[in-house]
């Protein structure tokens, strides 16, 4: 298994690739997974807002880990290859019914502005016995849904934080902070037409130093960049890796993605 301490430390942004196992075969899965990896992503999350079950959740983890752990394989066999170690999988659950044991961690949420106690505290009570049992790394986070919030704010029934919310999404990176989360997420919804604003960024980052995690409507380096200035440590992009179905295409964008949001060394 993977650790996952290395995904709570701050430094250089990095980019994740969020698969949604209802979007998607296990095995396209698994050749999006490789060409993220192989393009410089740091982190595949697995995980939906609706559709998912343990079922595909699973199978999609497993075909992506074995894909992966062929390509780390392969490169310890290439003298002239860089060897590192594979990249996180890890559980993005819309719930307790959406869990493998087969990941490495999973991101153990609070929907902090969700108006519904499920996703404040009852779909992780009903998880934790099975996460402590099959010993899944938690990575404790505080999640907020942000306007327009899309499927995400629909079915967690958010209290979206909308663009001049400055002071309130200040006062949840805080207290996000003070849970002792390791990290926030700030999420506009997938496909949404437009991402966090850097001014809601820049509002959290300057009430916590936990790493800050953007994601939602990203579909360009450019988009991501802003989102890294104003304080992001994690970009996720879920919607702009289902568009490509051809590797080495998508390892392309991916890959200029990285490196247009990076800032120059
Ligand atoms: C959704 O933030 C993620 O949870 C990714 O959103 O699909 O818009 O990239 P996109």
């Amino acid at each position: 298994m993977v650790g996952v301490e290395s995904i709570v430390s701050r430094g250089i942004p990095r980019h994740a690739l969020l698969i949604d196992p209802a979007d998607q075969s296990p095995d396209v899965a698994a050749k999006r997974a490789i060409a993220a990896a192989m393009a410089g992503s740091s982190m595949i999350l697995i995980g939906g807002s609706s559709g998912t079950d343990s079922d595909n959740v699973d199978r999609t983890v497993v075909a992506i880990r074995e894909a992966l752990e062929l390509i780390e394989w392969a490169a310890t066999q290439d003298s002239d290859a860089q060897t590192q170690e594979r990249i996180p999988i890890i559980l993005f659950p819309q719930g307790a019914n959406a869990l493998s044991p087969n990941a490495d961690g999973i991101t153990f949420m609070m929907l902090m502005n969700s108006t519904d106690p499920r996703f404040l505290i009852g779909e992780q009570v009903a998880g934790a016995p099975f996460i402590k049992k099959v010993g899944i790394n938690p990575i404790p986070m505080g999640y907020l849904i942000c306007a327009p919030g899309g499927k995400a704010g629909e079915v967690g029934k958010a209290d979206l934080i909308k663009p001049e919310d400055l002071g309130r999404v200040s006062s949840y990176a805080a207290a996000a902070e003070l849970y002792g989360f390791k990290m926030l997420y700030l999420e506009a919804g997938s496909g949404a037409a437009t991402p966090v604003s850097k001014d809601l960024i820049s509002a959290a980052r300057n009430s916590t130093n936990i790493p800050i995690v953007v994601g939602g409507g990203i579909k360009d380096g450019a988009t991501a960049r802003i989102a890294v200035e104003a304080g992001a440590d994690w970009i996720v992009t879920g919607t702009l890796g289902e568009q490509f179905e051809n590797a080495d295409e998508l390892r392309e964008v991916i890959s200029n993605l990285i490196t247009t949001m990076r800032p120059i060394a």
